[in-house]
């Protein structure tokens, strides 16, 4: 790990939500990620740098552990997004309301995500950001929703320019996606990672 959140303690005895935040390049994930962690705007992260964070949350007065992995270079491989994408619990689609092939992109991320789940579906939120960008503004809200109602998922709007505008309510909002899914769809899901990593291990062998 290059970068850091404020530090979880490792034997902390409370529910660990692993989010991966996805999406085209430029779009603002680690903008949103360091402003959810430490609550500042950077205008210049180094694009290629994919780093998880650790820090303790309080969502709906109940704490938990976010581990989030702020992803990064979508075309090469990347032994820890691979792991991620196949362990996460929760995902942010991210696009720029100012990038429309941002937008159009989200598809695949989304079918991605439910391929590598092997599910319908899947705790996963729509983020709409750099809404400050008002003039350069080329995805309506309208577009936005619409998309989010086909995928089958919540929507926000999102800026990580300070002030910020819905950064702590985005990753709040996936914590409660996870926690609202059947119990039984979170364990199963867990189940099902950890087969696949069993199973990956003997091939390793
Ligand atoms: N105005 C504005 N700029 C943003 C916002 N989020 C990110 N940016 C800028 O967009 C660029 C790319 O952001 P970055 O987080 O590195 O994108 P990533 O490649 O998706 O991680 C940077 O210049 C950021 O300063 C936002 O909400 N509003
Ligand atoms: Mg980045």
């Amino acid at each position: 790990m290059t970068a850091s959140g404020s530090r979880a303690t490792p034997n902390d005895n409370l529910p660990t939500y692993k989010l991966v935040v996805v999406g085209d390049g430029g779009v603002g994930k680690s903008c949103i990620t360091i402003q959810f962690f430490q609550k500042l705007f950077v205008t210049d992260y180094d694009p290629t740098i994919e780093d998880s964070y650790l820090q303790h949350t309080e969502v709906d007065g109940s704490y938990c552990v976010l581990d989030v992995l702020d992803t990064a270079g979508q075309e090469e491989y990347s032994a820890m997004r691979e792991q991620y994408m196949r362990n996460g619990d929760g995902y942010m689609l991210v696009y720029s309301v100012t990038d429309k092939q941002s937008f159009d992109n989200i598809r695949h991320f989304h079918t991605q995500i439910l391929q590598v789940k092997d599910r319908d579906t899947f705790p996963m939120l729509l983020v709409a950001n750099k809404v400050d960008l008002v003039h350069a503004r080329r995805v309506t809200e309208e577009a936005g929703r619409d998309l989010a109602q086909i995928l089958g998922i919540a929507y926000i709007e999102t800026s990580a320019k300070d002030p910020p505008l819905n950064v702590d309510q985005a990753f709040h909002e996936v914590v409660r996606i996870i926690r609202n899914q059947p119990p039984a769809e979170l364990e199963k899901s867990r189940r099902r990672s950890r087969r696949r990593r069993r199973m990956k291990s003997c091939v390793l062998l």
